[in-house]
């Protein structure tokens, strides 16, 4: 029996209506951000999860994760009350589906670097075997460029009994989104639109533009997995070298936020920022997705060497504490050091991959008592004025509440007042003035 072509026009029609069902696999940042977007446009969306806590909450109209989106928990409140927003834990609701995104995480393990795909394979599975014909599955997930070919399409095509090419589409649109400005990033980006088929990129388009303001550009699924690792495997480089320039800066004896301005100034200059290292959820861990699948190492030495010199930083912040504790003669060991800063990134509460975590458990492991505060972080938001008897504060984070910090009142409890700055948060002739020892990251003694 000849296969049965599926027609796009069906599913072009419901899109036009609204009126299609779509099922988003993965109630995780993304996930529930998408499920949001679509709802607010009118779709049924039913989000599907395996933690029985992120379904139970969403069902009950509440934004079920940590970070502080401005606008989310309000949308998932009004979607589940307008009866366009439910979530299940059953993927048998992809079986009334005519979408399906999946949104499932897609680590590298913290050792070995290796992409931990096993959830993503298991959302492919479940999906295809859910699907039914005309169906359009959507992979947002940051992935090995190649994936699409070798893991998802033969996936979703076992397991489905249909072909991917003329009985049910597949896209591959990665998302860019940061924490805290999920939503308006979503939106307003620019968006890669990867088709199996022309078809599906065709379809996958009109999709995203009923709710994407930025610009959508149709390619296939292997040209989608590279821009998005690219991208930003291409801002941890550029971060890298700011940060090997930071080095020299501090060995030569110059300022290299002075340099950076002045460099900066040359036309086609963008120099990063040099700091205490990189984290978050997106920018340490694309570029090993990036070189994951590269047949020879050696094409990706720049690639290694630059994650190597981002995630040294929060060590080298450890190795400044150390050298300014020597010089009021102290050893790191037994030292109490303050850490502000907990969260990956300035004025956000998310923590994923964050560089004072490397620091902290360095300088335990050196023997030093450490205290942690984060005014965004819940557990490390306890009041400064109670920090007593400190020898070091390392600066993190530029959080905006540390910018207004007084260094007099802090130095007068401090047993010995060394402050490392691996932001630059503050002022170092404010600093001397309050009797600190200071040092930052990139600039010269
Ligand atoms: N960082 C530096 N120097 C810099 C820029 C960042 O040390 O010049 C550090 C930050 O402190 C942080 C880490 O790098 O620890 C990541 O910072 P980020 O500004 O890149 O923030 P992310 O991780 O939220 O980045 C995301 C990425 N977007 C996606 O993955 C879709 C990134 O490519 C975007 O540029 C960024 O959002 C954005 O600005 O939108």
């Amino acid at each position: 029996m000849t296969a049965i072509r599926s027609d796009p026009s069906a599913l072009l029609r419901k899109l036009d209506a609204r009126s299609a069902q779509i099922s988003v696999v993965g109630l995780g940042y993304v996930g529930l951000t998408v499920a949001c977007a679509l709802a607010d446009k009118g779709f049924h969306v039913t989000g599907i999860d395996v933690d029985p806590g992120k379904v139970e909450a969403v069902s009950r109209g509440v934004y079920p994760l940590e970070a502080s989106e401005p606008d989310l928990p309000a949308m998932v409140r009004s979607a589940v009350l307008a009866g366009t927003l439910g979530a299940t834990q059953d993927y048998a609701s992809c079986r009334d589906a005519d979408i399906v995104i999946i949104a499932v995480q897609t680590p590298v393990d913290d050792v070995t670097k290796a992409p931990a795909l096993g959830a993503f394979e298991a959302a492919l599975r479940s999906t295809g075997a859910n699907i039914h014909p005309g169906a359009l599955v959507v992979i947002e997930p940051t992935i090995p460029p190649g994936t699409m070919r070798d893991v998802a399409i033969p996936l979703l095509t076992e397991s489905s009994g249909l072909s991917p090419v003329d009985q049910f589409w597949v896209a591959c649109c990665p998302e860019r989104v940061m924490p805290g400005r999920l939503l308006a990033n979503l939106i307003q980006y620019d968006r890669v639109i990867g088709g199996w088929t022309p078809e599906a990129a065709a379809l996958a388009a009109t999709l995203y533009r009923t709710f994407v303001t930025g610009a959508l550009d149709e390619v296939d699924c292997l040209t989608a997995e590279l821009v998005k690792t690219v991208e930003n495997t291409y801002r941890d480089v550029q971060i890298a070298f700011a940060n090997e320039v930071a080095l020299l800066c501090e060995h030569y004896g110059a300022d290299v936020f002075e340099v950076r301005d002045l460099v900066n100034k040359s036309p086609a200059r963008a120099m990063h920022v040099p700091g205490a290292g990189v984290g978050g959820p997106c920018v340490p861990k694309d570029p090993w997705l990036l070189i994951a699948n590269a047949s020879h190492p050696g094409s990706t030495r720049i690639i290694r060497a630059a994650r190597a010199v981002n995630d040294s930083m929060p060590i080298h912040m450890g190795e400044l504490a150390r050298t300014a504790l020597a010089e009021a003669g102290r050893q790191l060991r037994g030292a109490k050091v303050l850490v502000l800063g907990y969260a990956y990134l300035e004025n956000s509460s998310e923590t994923r991959n964050s560089p004072s975590a490397a620091l902290v458990a360095w300088l335990e492991e050196q023997g030093a008592e450490v205290r942690i505060h984060d005014p965004f972080v819940s557990g490390f938001d306890w009041d400064l004025e109670d920090a007593r008897g400190g020898d070091c504060v390392i600066a993190m984070v530029a959080h905006t509440p540390y910018r207004a910090l007084d260094l007099a009142r802090l130095g007068a409890r401090m047993r010995t007042r060394i402050l490392v700055d691996g932001r630059r948060v503050f002022d170092r002739a404010a600093a001397e003035s309050a009797s600190w020892s200071y040092r930052c990251v990139g600039v010269g003694s």
